[in-house]
């Protein structure tokens, strides 16, 4: 039976700290607790320009044999003390590979994709499954696969990564293991796709178009498609063996804006990292405007009104975490 007992007699301390003892805290003192929505978060930005020299001292200071992957996290600037993820559900960040350098394998429960930023002619191994990178490439490491990349080229490399780290620490199922790799599953059949991807002088078996996009080829698409009703043209890269998102919890779109022309507002639950892959212009969302050109990243507050425009002819490589939502019946979309 719980009987009422004056408190007089405890101090604030000693309150606290009986709340603390027994692992309790009191709900009214939790600040999200009952609180009416508050103003929706702004774009952020990662300009080119502000990333460069850094992307040049991490050279000096990191090497992947030293660091596993030699990678410059962006990180929320609204994220808590030790979080260090880009947007609610997802991890992005920027890997730098040299000429001759070799990432070693490992793998994760978490999916990871790669856009290439800078440079060409490394190989990322997915499994037993060689896709080449070139400039705008999306090249896809899903979970729990082994994959390591080496760098065959003359030039460094900057890629973007996106991985849904944050989606698994939410989840509990974050998980990673260390190479060398074991019990690798053999390579998946290619023979139905197109040879595009075929790197000369190794084998056409094992290269597989799933596991790489080229943006000439989404651009393509893009391009022969019809704007949407909000103004920009979008291209949803699909997995051609499902015809559903390239991963099962990443989701990603190639958005064509054309000069001059303002999108009309729209607002998605779901929550997008930017590239921008060529063109320049601006994005406003949540009260904040962010001006973007080439190699920029930036992410988009959800839930609010997002409108970008565009000063140059623009296309935009957005990965989300839509899919995540859509399959628990919480994605909320709307235009206009
Ligand atoms: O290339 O395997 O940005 O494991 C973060 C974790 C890249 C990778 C990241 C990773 C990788
Ligand atoms: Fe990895």
């Amino acid at each position: 039976m719980v009987t009422t007992t004056t408190q007089a007699q405890l101090s604030p301390e000693e309150l606290q700290r009986g709340w603390r003892d027994a692992h309790v805290k009191p709900l009214w003192e939790i600040p999200l607790a009952h609180k009416p929505d508050g103003d929706f978060g702004s774009p952020v930005l990662w300009p080119w320009r502000t990333m460069e020299p850094l992307v040049q001292r991490a050279i000096a200071l990191a090497s992947p044999a030293s660091a596993e992957r030699r990678v410059l996290s962006l990180i929320d600037p609204d994220g808590h003390e030790g979080d260090f993820h880009t947007t609610t559900n997802l991890n992005a960040g920027l890997q730098i590979l040299l000429p001759g350098e070799v990432a070693r394998p490992h793998r994760h429960s978490m999916d990871a994709l790669r856009f290439v930023l800078e440079g060409g002619g490394a190989i990322t191994k997915v499994d037993g499954t060689l896709a080449r990178m070139e400039f705008g490439d999306l090249v896809l490491t899903p979970g729990w696969c082994w994959h390591e990349h080496w760098h065959e080229g003359t030039v460094p490399m900057v890629w973007l990564d996106v991985l849904n780290v944050h989606a698994h620490l939410h989840m509990g199922t974050f998980s990673f293991e260390p190479g060398p790799a074991h019990d690798v599953p053999a390579a998946v059949d290619s023979s139905a796709f197109s040879s595009a991807n075929v790197i000369p002088d190794l084998p056409v078996s094992d290269i597989s178009p799933v596991f790489r996009y080229p943006l000439d080829e989404a651009k393509r698409a893009l391009d022969a498609s019809a704007p949407a009703r909000d103004g920009a043209r979008r291209v949803r890269y699909v997995n051609p063996l499902t015809a559903g998102p390239v991963m099962p919890l990443l989701d990603c779109y190639l958005v064509r804006l054309d000069p001059g022309v303002t999108t009309l507002p729209f607002r998605t639950s779901a929550h997008s990292i930017c590239t921008v892959v060529e063109g320049s212009g601006s994005t406003t969302a949540g009260g904040g405007t962010v001006k973007w050109e080439a190699r920029d990243i930036f992410t988009l507050p959800h839930r609010a009104a997002v409108t970008h425009t565009a000063e140059t002819t623009t296309y935009l490589f957005v990965v989300t975490d839509r899919e995540i939502l859509l399959r628990l019946g919480l994605l909320d979309e709307k235009v206009g």
